[in-house]
């Protein structure tokens, strides 16, 4: 038994996430940590919501509520759908929690000490309108190059064009539009990433297992010319962790917090912490996952992300980590492997949060339940490459792989025997070639499952599983029983007793995918009995004659093509 730590990144706290955000992170962490629960190993699996930052300042202010409010509140909701979503986490935290106000500001401190930060003046465009800095994308005016007259100041998104908020003209506040700007100086602390780049380097070069795209992306950063650059840990703003230097006042910066992208990474130590703590726990239940001097080595630390957060987990937070563990005492834990992920694409262009374009979790679980989502998303993973969601893929996934080849298989069998034998699993009757060759193919099958499932290959692990549901049929189909019945009922009853089994072996494997279906599986064959199929065999003699099953209710059913084209007009618009 393994113990296995997994994290997915942290969602933003401003809005409900669109199913391209979800199949990034959430759900394949869900996967992998269900799959490895069920193995036996002991999985701690942990997210949260990343609190601080202008988005959610501007948010909850649009939303005319206090920004502490509108947190707890968009928290609220965002547990709600995850738990909708059935995605299994052992805590859903908050990045605004005190246990990581404390462990951030503790970071910072042994930073510090380790003389990693430096103190920078530097001029930023102040809003005397709004009372506040603006960070640079908050400022807008007419693109120098282009023309348009919103541009950002980080960026034209016209015509691309990299800017600094003082080439625009006419500037202006992008949060009240007022024109009353002026550039002030304020002083930042930046964290010296740049001198740590031989040991990030070293540190990513050793991780020759890592998928293509989470090293890649972290050496073109590393490798490109102004790649690791010293990075503001500060802002000038009133939401966040304030910065200290431990529990210590940090002379020069008051009225100041950390940076988002300081406190979010860290989140994934003090979730640990808050788990703890809500269970009344000792320190030591969340210090053996996360601190190697006590323990941690023996933990497999597993992220998963999108690739645009690969970055921060690649460089920033390693340096953050690495950079406090120069320190004596200090001994944080860095991650074993990182799984990252393309984009999901929807309908021919982007989903959009701030466009409100695509499927959002909550739109979703209104019209279908979450088995349905969760198949889809997770049999076409964007592992390799972006992949698209189309109402047109989706129903023909859900009415193939669910209706037809699961869910068919399980309503033939127990109808059939229902009919023929009653609600029990019949007696008598002896396997032969075809259950010897059925047994084979499934153990075959499953251990090459298993593999891509600890590799975290997650469209094989799915095209694995169907092609396991695939054998049932097949074996259903060349063997007919129902044929068989009429003149050799003994040898029906095999097959039927066989198939049975299949049933509760199809819902343990498939769990990970689909957990409630799997479980209505499981209560409809009357069994508890969850073991991993080491033994394919003996799986298929859990069962014995005699034991009772119901008959499921409809386990999965089909998309109409009325469905499937209300669906695609509803959801071709814009959210309001
Ligand atoms: N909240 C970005 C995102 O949701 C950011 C991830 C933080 S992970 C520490 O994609
Ligand atoms: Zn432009």
């Amino acid at each position: 038994m393994a113990r296995i730590l997994i994290t997915s990144a942290i969602p933003y706290i401003n809005g409900i996430k669109h199913l391209g955000n979800l199949v990034g992170s959430q759900m394949p962490a869900d996967l992998y940590a269900r799959y490895m629960r069920q193995r036996g190993h002991e999985v701690l699996f942990l997210c949260a919501t990343d609190e601080h930052g202008t988005p959610a300042e501007l948010a909850a202010a649009k939303a005319g509520e206090p920004v502490a409010d509108y947190c707890a509140r968009m928290w609220a909701v965002q547990k709600e759908l995850s738990d909708g979503f059935r995605l299994s986490f052992d805590k859903f935290g908050r990045s605004s929690s005190p246990q990581n106000r404390k462990l951030t500001q503790h970071f910072a401190g042994k930073l510090d000490e380790a003389g990693l930060i430096d103190e920078v003046a530097e001029k930023q465009v102040y809003s005397v309108a709004d009372g506040r800095f603006l960070p640079d994308r908050y400022i807008e005016g007419t693109c120098p190059n282009c023309g348009y007259d919103k541009a950002r100041g980080d960026q034209c998104e016209n015509c691309t064009k990299q800017l600094d908020p003082t080439d625009l003209i006419n500037p202006r506040s992008a949060i009240s539009g007022s024109t009353d700007l002026e550039v002030r100086e304020t002083k930042h602390l930046y964290l010296k990433q740049k001198g740590m780049r031989g040991k990030l380097s070293d540190w990513i070069e050793s991780k020759t297992d890592w998928p293509v795209l989470t090293t890649s992306i972290a050496k073109k950063w590393l490798n490109d010319g102004d790649g690791l650059q010293d990075r503001g840990i500060t802002r000038d703003l009133d939401w966040g962790v304030p910065v200290q230097k431990g529990d210590q006042p940090w002379p020069g910066m008051e009225g100041k917090v950390f940076y988002v992208w300081f406190d979010a990474p860290i989140e994934y130590i003090a979730c640990a912490g808050e788990w703890a703590d809500e269970q009344g726990l000792p320190a030591e239940a969340w210090e053996r996952w996360w601190r190697v001097d006590h323990g941690a080595d023996d933990v497999r630390y597993v992220q998963f992300m999108g690739k645009d957060n690969v970055p921060f987990h690649t460089l920033s937070f390693p340096a953050t980590i690495m950079g406090a563990n120069t320190i004596p005492g200090e001994d944080w834990k860095l991650v074993d492997y990182i799984k990252s992920f393309n984009y999901l694409n929807y309908e021919g262009g982007q989903f959009s949060t701030s466009q409100g374009r695509g499927v959002f979790m909550d739109q979703a679980l209104s019209i279908l339940p979450a088995d349905y989502w969760r198949w889809w998303l997770l049999s076409h993973a964007p592992e390799t490459s972006d992949t698209e969601f189309t109402w047109e893929n989706f129903q023909a996934s859900v009415n193939k792989d669910l209706a037809d080849v699961l869910g068919n298989f399980v309503s033939r069998v127990t109808k059939f025997c229902r009919s023929k034998f009653g609600e029990e699993v019949p007696a008598g009757g002896s396997f032969g070639e075809a259950e010897e060759k059925l047994i084979a193919d499934l153990t075959t099958r499953i251990r090459a499952y298993e593999r891509f499932m600890e590799a975290i290959e997650i469209r094989k692990a799915a095209a694995e599983l169907r092609a396991i549901w695939v054998l049932g049929n097949e074996y259903l189909q060349a063997n007919a029983p129902w044929t068989v019945f009429k003149t050799d009922p003994e040898r029906a009853a095999a097959m039927v007793r066989l198939s049975l089994n299949l049933v509760r072996l199809y819902a343990v494997l498939s769990k990970p995918f689909i957990p409630d279906a799997a479980a209505e599986l499981m209560t409809a064959m009357g069994t508890e009995n969850g073991d991993w199929p080491e033994d394919v065999a003996a799986a298929l003699d859990v069962l014995p004659a005699g034991h009772a099953f119901t008959v499921p209710e409809v386990t999965f059913r089909k998309i109409t093509d009325d469905e499937r084209d209300a669906w695609k007009a509803q959801f071709s618009g814009v959210r309001k």
